[in-house]
């Protein structure tokens, strides 16, 4: 009789405590990328075009073939965003920043971003930079409002950068440097960035890339703390956003400051990411002026060969009984841009898991 109190006591103790970790565990966002597509129900996949444009015969031309979906798949766990470089004859085409498809799949890179928004937190991805010049690895929040009520336009955009390449004591791109930028605004008085040393981030190995984020609260000076592998590389006080963003993690091709992407393909592989919100005073709401502007539409199913929105044995099947070099999407679920057995293989897996 006695034990049974004692266990009773127990569990009055130790409740109140489990309830509180519960409850703060359904706050954190976390996703390790498994299956073969993404998690429509967390994620967007980001189709649209920045980057700015070059003058091509006389013509003023977008420079980058901006970022498509067919550039975002799942393999082995892991988040790939492929880039397509200089060299690539594939048959992906990028887009231009108007929505239309281009000639060509060069300089063509993926983006997805958190359907919900996300303030003050400790952002945390375990990822594998891209090895390449010329593209940029990228994780950032970014919130963006238009305001036209003045007598000119005045833009908010609250942002918090972590960017390969960074630059090196003589300015030039390099992959033990990072840029660490937080912004409020798109003036060149509304941000500041920083180029922290950070070791070779283009070892073959994936690394932690953290920022805790603190939009300020008693005993919380507003800042943003940059944490690569647990270290901390920087951190800012200036600038420091308070609105709400999605997470955006991106491979794309920048104009002139990253080098020249004379490649055919690489890969920006995340592992997993994590969200921990911290909640403080300081945050505040998004307003975004086009939150739902520059989306892909219609997802892609990985694995769907046949194309009846499952995904299932039918569909090993098919791959294996036509493999084809014709590049459809849904089949390819290696993103070699041929369906054969490899993605068989994948299919057979992912159903077996
Ligand atoms: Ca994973
Ligand atoms: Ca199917
Ligand atoms: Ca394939």
């Amino acid at each position: 009789m006695k034990n049974i109190i004692k266990i009773l006591l127990l569990f009055i103790i130790i409740l109140p405590v489990t309830a509180t970790f519960a409850q703060d565990e359904t706050e954190i966002f976390y996703d390790d990328f498994s299956g073969l597509s993404l998690d429509y129900s967390k994620w967007l996949t980001a189709e649209k075009n920045w980057g700015g444009t070059v003058v091509e015969n006389g013509k003023s031309v977008d420079y980058n073939g901006g970022v498509i979906a067919e550039n975002v798949h799942l393999q082995d766990g892991k988040l790939i965003l492929t880039g397509c470089g200089n060299l690539y004859e594939g048959a992906k085409r990028g887009i231009n920043r108007n929505g239309q498809y281009r000639d060509d799949g060069k300089r063509c890179g993926a983006a997805i971003a958190t359907k919900e928004y996300f303030a003050s937190g400790s952002y945390e991805i375990y990822a594998k930079i891209s090895p390449e010049f010329g593209c940029c690895s990228a994780m950032w929040t970014f919130e963006y409002e238009e305001d036209y009520t003045g007598d000119e336009l005045k833009v908010t955009n609250h942002e918090i950068d972590i960017e390969f390449p960074g630059r090196d004591e003589n300015n030039e791109p390099s992959l033990s440097h990072c840029l660490c930028t937080t912004w409020v605004g798109e003036g060149e008085d509304e941000h500041k960035t920083g180029y922290p040393y950070c070791g070779d981030q283009a070892d073959g190995k994936f690394h932690t890339y953290r920022f805790d984020w603190h939009t300020g609260d008693e005993g919380e000076e507003p800042r943003v703390e940059y944490y690569f592998d647990n270290a901390l590389v920087y951190t800012s006080y200036e600038y420091i956003p308070t609105n709400a963003g999605r997470l955006w993690l991106g491979l794309w091709f920048p104009r002139y400051w990253a080098g020249t992407p004379d490649f055919d393909k690489t890969y920006f592989e995340i592992d997993y990411v994590k969200i921990t919100p911290f909640r403080e005073k300081g945050d505040k709401p998004q307003n975004e002026s086009y939150p739902d502007s520059g989306w892909r539409k219609e997802n892609i199913l990985r694995g769907d060969v046949n194309g009846d929105d499952t995904v299932d044995l039918r569909d090993a099947i098919e791959a294996e009984k036509n493999p084809s070099e014709t590049y459809n999407a849904n089949a390819d679920v290696n993103d070699d841009e041929k369906t054969d057995r490899d993605d068989t293989r994948l299919i057979l897996k992912s159903l077996l898991s």
